[in-house]
């Protein structure tokens, strides 16, 4: 048994979702935000026996896209009262960064 936690876009967080549950997957949805970006993103918490792992990472390749952003550096403390913005940099988002957790239990307790 496996916990893989997929850190997604919201974006493509929907279809996943649709996906997943569409071939029996019990899935979590977690509103969270990247470190770099400050964007919100989501995380999905999906727990699977070993077999299902492959198709889950396929299901999760399939729903996500990489997505170019443009990030505006800091402009550096200006010493003559001149202005120059500096360029935005590009970054390369997604498709979906992913952890597989070795897993012991997953009990639902009623
Ligand atoms: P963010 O932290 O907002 O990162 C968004 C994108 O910015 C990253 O895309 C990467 O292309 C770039 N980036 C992140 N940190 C950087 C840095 N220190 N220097 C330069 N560029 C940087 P992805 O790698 O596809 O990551 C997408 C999201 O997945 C991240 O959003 C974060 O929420 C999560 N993530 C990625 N790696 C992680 C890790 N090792 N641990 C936990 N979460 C992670």
């Amino acid at each position: 048994m496996k916990l893989v936690l997929a850190v997604v876009q919201r974006q493509d967080a929907g279809e996943l979702l649709d996906a997943l549950t569409a071939q029996g997957h019990r899935v979590t949805r977690i509103s969270s935000e990247g470190g770099f970006l400050r964007e919100g993103n989501v995380t999905l918490l999906i727990a699977a026996d070993d077999q299902q792992i492959e198709n889950l990472l396929k299901s999760i390749r399939e729903h996500c896209y990489t997505r170019t952003r443009y990030v505006s550096p800091l402009p550096p403390v200006a010493e003559s009262g001149e202005f120059y913005p500096p360029a935005p940099v590009e970054v390369q988002v997604g498709g979906a960064t992913i952890f597989v957790l070795k897993t012991d239990t997953v009990a639902r307790l009623s």
